[in-house]
Parts: C-alpha cells; sequence; structure tokens
C-alpha cells in the first residue's frame, strides 16, 4: 500500500512524463517540416521512452494498490527558431524533469516509503542518461552553428537511434 502523498506524487509525475511525450511530438513535428528525418526519429525514440516512463510510473502506482488519476496535459510549446534552440529547450525541460524526480524521492523519504524509493532510483538513473544524451547533441548543434553539411551529416547520426523498450524499476 502507498500513503495518498506518494499515490498524488506519483499521478502528478504520470502527467509530466506524459506532458514530455507530448512535448517531444510537437518537435517531432518541427523536424517533420524542417525534413530532417534523422531528428524525427530521435524524436519519435524521445516519445515512446517518455510513454514508457508514464506507464511504469502507472503500473507502479497500481502494484501497490494506489488509485490512478489522470489529469489534464497541458499543450506544449511548438514554434521554435532552430535546431539549436529546440535541443536547449529539451536541456532545460529534463533538468525541470530531474528536479521532479528528486522531489519524488525525496517524499518517498519523508513517508518512509521504502519501495518506492527503490523504484525511483531507476528513474533517477534515466534522467542522468537523458541529461547526458542530450547534452551531447546540444554541444554538436553548438559547434555546427550554421553548417548546413555539418547538420545533415548530424541528421544521418541521429537516424540510428533505435527505442528499446526499458525493464523500469
Ligand atoms: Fe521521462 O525522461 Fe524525459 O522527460
Amino acid at each position: 500500500m502507498i500513503s495518498e502523498k506518494m499515490n498524488a506524487a506519483l499521478n502528478k509525475q504520470v502527467n509530466a512524463e506524459m506532458y514530455s511525450a507530448y512535448l517531444y511530438l510537437a518537435m517531432q513535428a518541427y523536424f517533420n517540416k524542417l525534413n530532417l528525418t534523422g531528428f524525427v526519429n530521435w524524436m519519435n525514440v524521445q516519445v515512446q521512452e517518455e510513454m514508457a516512463h508514464a506507464k511504469g510510473l502507472y503500473d507502479y502506482i497500481q502494484e501497490r494498490g494506489g488509485e490512478i488519476v489522470l489529469d489534464a496535459i497541458e499543450k506544449p510549446e511548438q514554434n521554435w527558431n532552430s535546431p539549436l534552440d529546440v535541443f536547449e529547450a529539451i536541456l532545460k525541460h529534463e533538468q525541470l524533469v530531474t528536479s521532479l524526480i528528486n522531489n519524488l524521492a525525496d517524499v518517498a523519504d519523508e513517508t518512509k516509503d521504502r519501495a518506492a524509493g527503490l523504484f525511483l532510483q531507476w528513474y533517477i538513473k534515466e534522467q542522468v542518461e537523458e541529461e547526458a544524451s542530450v547534452s551531447g547533441v546540444l554541444d554538436t548543434l553548438r559547434m555546427i552553428k550554421d553548417d548546413a553539411h555539418a547538420l545533415l551529416l548530424l541528421d544521418r547520426e541521429l537516424a540510428a537511434r533505435v527505442f528499446n523498450p526499458p525493464v523500469i524499476g
């Protein structure tokens, strides 16, 4: 059984992860308009990952006898000025998600919910990977500046990303 406080915090995170998927869908559409198919692929994988993150939390709440309460998903930003602008927004967003996950871990500590604390370790580690992979692309985009040829090479590289369904928890 989980406490009401932990249950509510986890439901909120389901919403945050769904928002992430929604935001990345909007970014995918942006790259689609630019015909950058590798970036589109990268965003597609990102969307699938976020859906998996949401589902992992959703399943955990039910496994622990909690109640699922789904809230409305906020409308995401849909306008960016460049691929660099998008990736700067992604890093900022992932840093925010990291702080949300850390807050969840704080709730697990406060409520002495050892199972939730253990479960959330996966998300803490995942955020390290998320920030690192986004920072990698961002560093490359900063080097590329206005070099269209280099941008196409990066696009080709991002086309290789594949979704591996995560084993959460
Ligand atoms: Fe779910 O990691 Fe990104 O937001």
